[in-house]
């Protein structure tokens, strides 16, 4: 495939839907597309929890209790990033998961 300029924000881009428990992602690997990515973050657990995205700044979505719903976009280029929730010692316990993008 020939090489083209990356798409303006708004053209290409996918979604991810993860799912926060107590405590850990629903999947260890979530893939997309790159351009503007649509995130979107569900607790399903009972306790507050965080997405974030390593060397991404500006980036971080936030769902207090049960049933929260947040969700924001990030323009993202291909490549392997990496999740995780910052709330002190969630990552360390496993909030931690692979996001491929294409
Ligand atoms: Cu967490």
């Amino acid at each position: 495939m020939p090489t083209t300029a990356a798409a303006a924000s708004g053209g290409a881009g996918g979604s991810v839907d993860v799912i926060a428990k107590d405590i850990e992602f629903d999947k260890t690997e979530y893939s997309t597309s790159g351009g503007t990515v649509e995130v979107s973050y569900v607790n399903e657990g009972s306790i507050t929890h965080t997405l974030l995205i390593e060397d991404v700044d500006g980036f971080k979505l936030e769902v207090a209790a049960k049933g929260d719903e947040d969700e924001g976009t990030v323009d993202l280029e291909a490549g392997t990033y990496t999740l995780y929730c910052d709330v002190p010692g969630h990552r360390e316990a496993g909030m931690e998961a692979t996001l491929e993008v294409s």
